[in-house]
């Protein structure tokens, strides 16, 4: 049996094989957020660009998401090389880097952090920390909310058990919640078992999974950027010739320079379909705006403060110029 399938597979991948020329480079791939899901697509969309243009030369291998490995395994996966390419966002990959937290706290517009030795520090430190080629960035423009089971008058989460990520946790327990930190994978579980009675997410993507379902609220305004990283293992990196490189390149350029206008559709898209669900709006006003998104920046800037004093204030200035 395993003899005949060996023969069958050998069979199978004879055609490929025979078409790859000796130059063409093999990167295999994954990613932290499930296949064909809101900040998966946008790497699904680089990788068919690098497959295209890059025919005969390079191609990226995607293996697959959460069902191929958990979401903050990846960056452990990729610094060790056990993967050559990862899809996923600083927050899970915070054991390695907690600089990147940075970016979510970023005021200023990707274009000038690219510009202003904002972009080069961050990739050095992926270089340092994530042993990983930082190729581009996408989720610019992309905010994040909460999202709730039962309504609240104010910023105060006293009493309520919230989804969390690395993202929010400062911010949310600044607020007074308790947390439970989960993958994606385990939100919609998390609220049929009545676990948690909210969770921090984007403003696009609770449909992907069904979240809407167990959903009654979102709390306005909005807060944070989302950053999720296309990165390549160092030693892969170095092992690609400038032909290959120049290709990941530009369409890492690509996928960042469609960033804020997707991001823009997605989110009137998204809102469209939660007043659609009856998903109602808590909107916070004046003093509790205020202190909303007072208490959301601060308690970000403190915690990357403690986990990661060295290039905090470096950050800090380079993203959002205070
Ligand atoms: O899991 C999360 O809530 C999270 O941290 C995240 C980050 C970027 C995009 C989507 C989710």
């Amino acid at each position: 049996m395993i003899h005949r399938r060996l023969i069958l597979g050998a069979a199978l991948t004879a055609p490929a094989l025979r078409s790859a020329t000796a130059q063409e480079a093999t990167l295999r791939a994954v990613s932290a957020f499930q296949e064909g899901t809101a900040f998966a697509r946008p790497f699904e969309t680089f990788i068919a660009r690098v497959n295209e243009e890059g025919r005969g030369k390079i191609r990226i291998n995607f293996i697959g998401g959460p069902r191929a490995m958990p979401p903050f395994e990846v960056g452990n996966a990729l610094r060790n090389g056990v993967i050559d390419m990862a899809n996923s966002t600083a927050a899970f990959y915070e054991n390695l880097m907690p600089e990147g937290a940075a970016t979510k706290l970023a005021t200023k517009d990707w274009a000038e952090v690219r510009a202003n030795g904002g972009f080069a520090l961050l990739a050095r430190l992926h270089a340092e920390k994530v042993n990983a080629h930082y190729l581009g960035r996408h989720g610019d423009k992309m905010p994040f909310h909460l999202y709730l089971t039962r309504e609240i008058g104010a910023p105060d989460l006293r009493g309520l058990t919230i989804r969390t990520s690395p993202v929010y946790r400062a911010f949310f327990t600044a607020l007074g919640a308790n947390l439970v930190n989960t993958a994606p994978g385990e939100v919609f579980t998390a609220l049929e078992r009545g676990v948690v009675q909210g969770y921090g997410w984007p403003a696009q993507g609770i449909f992907d999974l069904g979240w809407h379902e167990r959903t009654r609220f979102r709390v306005d305004p909005s807060f944070y950027r989302v950053e999720v990283n296309v990165l390549v293992n160092n030693a892969r990196w170095a092992r690609l010739n400038d032909e290959q490189r120049a290709i990941l390149t530009r369409a890492a350029e690509e996928m960042e320079a469609g960033e804020a206008e997707r991001s823009r559709t997605a989110i009137e898209a998204d809102y469209a379909r939660m007043r659609e669900a009856n998903i109602r709006v808590i909107e916070f006003t004046g003093e509790n705006r205020d202190r909303w998104l007072k208490v959301a920046q601060d308690a970000g800037w403190d915690e990357l403060a403690r986990n990661a004093p060295q290039h905090a204030a470096e950050l800090r200035r380079l993203l959002s110029g205070t």
